[in-house]
């Protein structure tokens, strides 16, 4: 393997076509930012953080493929322990534009996904064994699901009237349900079918970062806009 991208190597351009996507959304949600009411700015300002984050790691996991072809498992964990975290308190903070809410919700959330990640890495790891893994990283995403699918999360989102920030919750429960039910796909496939095909999973959990970073950044945005100019 050489130290630059060569043709064929679809999973190396995934990676470059990812961390050049995630520049331009960094770029993007922090110019936005003077466009939007105050109260949204902090969102906007979060969304921009988690495709900066991620975008930093990506230029690592990039250059760890292209010249080892292996998985960049520990810049990939660490950067969603970072930023996955960043995405819960988004949830915090846009019912928070409009509403109070009580930081029980946010440490819920917290709790949760740095739960599912510390079981999904030491799975991929070998640290503890994958399947078993697997199901208590399932369970830890199942208390992110309870807590904005029905617990005071969603009450409160249900109690607004706001329309913007209730289309926003909407599509922030599909991310986070449809969109991140990419990374188990990828594992699963990966590690549980027989040994793991690291071309494979790399793909799946590029694309899902594409989907759960940028996408859900923008969600908040069109938000954020059409709140401000209403
Ligand atoms: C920006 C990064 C994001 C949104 C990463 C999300 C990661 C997950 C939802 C990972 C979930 C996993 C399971 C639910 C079970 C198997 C192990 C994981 C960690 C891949």
């Amino acid at each position: 393997m050489s130290n630059n991208l060569v043709s064929g190597d679809y999973v190396g351009m995934s990676f470059w076509l990812i961390s050049m996507a995630l520049v331009a959304a960094t770029v993007f949600f922090f110019i936005e930012r003077d466009r939007v009411a105050g109260k949204w700015k902090t969102s906007l300002t979060v969304s921009g953080l988690v495709t900066l984050i991620a975008a930093v790691h990506y230029f690592y996991m990039r250059d760890v493929w292209v010249s080892t072809g292996t998985s960049p498992t520990e810049f990939r964990y660490i950067d969603w322990l970072l930023t996955v975290p960043l995405l819960m308190i988004e949830f915090y903070l846009v019912l928070s534009a409009v509403t109070k809410v009580p930081s029980g919700v946010f440490t819920r959330l917290l709790v949760g996904s740095v739960a599912m990640l510390v079981f999904g890495y030491m799975g991929e790891t070998g640290m503890m064994n994958v399947t078993l893994a697997f199901v208590l990283a399932m369970l830890s995403w199942g208390v992110i699901l309870w807590e904005i699918f029905k617990g005071e999360a969603s009450q409160i989102n249900a109690g607004l009237s706001n329309a913007n920030v209730q289309k926003a919750y909407k599509w922030m429960l599909i991310c986070v349900s449809i969109g991140w039910s990419i990374y188990p796909i990828g594992y699963a496939i990966g590690y549980l079918g027989g040994g793991a095909d690291p071309a494979m999973l790399n793909i799946v959990y590029n694309l899902a970062d594409f989907v759960n970073k940028i996408a859900f950044g923008v969600i908040i945005w069109s938000a954020a806009v059409a709140d401000s100019e209403a």
